[in-house]
């Protein structure tokens, strides 16, 4: 399987379907980079280019440094995320396609809804569901701790599905606030409002997205 370019100082490679790094620093500068397994410990990682596209189809292992220009994407097809290391502040995360639940292992501490918490934690972005399919992730620190994520934007498409136990803070233009299933209307409160959302929609099925109160919101 092919890839696209991963630029390695000035030679561009093509990444197959298992790929480990070594020492160094690797830097996407255009096209797209897809692969299935790939375990980063170099000592710097960079996404240049916003469309260069980095699609995973197993499993990413980021130790290393990374760096991303505003806008750049990884698009997780079904796949895991093990972050030990690195600032993807400027990155959305995009799991689609997902047959089972995708495992998001995160080195963070859980400081809370707190403004602070989200500097150097947060990501730009986290979507789940996109055009490949349902999103569905489990946020762990290890085998059975549950994880914290942070995320400026937590964006719910069809399909989207979070495994109880997962803590997710994000500000969505606001003030900081924890992800709870059956917050339909995503404000940081399960209220009568997410009951009227649920209400007004119920009995939908194919193409329900978080906002219309799919079965997901908690309630049946
Ligand atoms: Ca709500």
């Amino acid at each position: 399987m092919v890839a696209g370019l991963l630029s390695v100082g000035a030679d561009n490679i093509i990444v197959g379907d298992d790929y480990y790094s070594g020492l160094g620093s690797y830097t996407l500068s255009g096209g797209s980079l897809q692969v299935g397994k790939l375990t980063l410990r170099g000592e710097r990682f960079e996404i240049l280019d916003a469309p260069a596209e980095v699609r995973i189809l197993d499993r990413i292992v980021l130790h290393s440094t990374f760096e991303a220009v505003p806008g750049s994407t990884i698009r997780f097809d079904g796949a895991d995320l093990i972050w030990y290391h690195g600032n993807m502040s400027d990155v959305t995360m995009v799991f689609e396609n997902c047959d089972q639940v995708s495992r998001v292992r995160t080195p963070f501490a859980d400081n809370g809804p707190a403004p602070e918490a989200f500097e150097g934690s947060a990501l730009q972005a986290l979507e789940l569901g996109g055009p490949g399919g349902a999103g569905r992730i489990q946020i762990a620190a290890g085998a059975e701790e549950p994880g914290i994520l942070y995320t400026e934007n937590l964006i719910l498409n069809a399909g989207a599905w979070i495994e109880p136990g997962s803590i997710i803070y994000y500000l969505n233009g606001g003030e900081p606030k924890q992800f709870f299933h059956g917050d339909a209307t995503l404000d940081g409160r399960v209220s009568v409002g997410d009951l009227c959302v649920l209400a007004g929609n119920w009995g939908l099925a194919e193409g329900a997205v978080w906002a219309e109160g799919v079965r997901h919101a908690g309630f049946v």
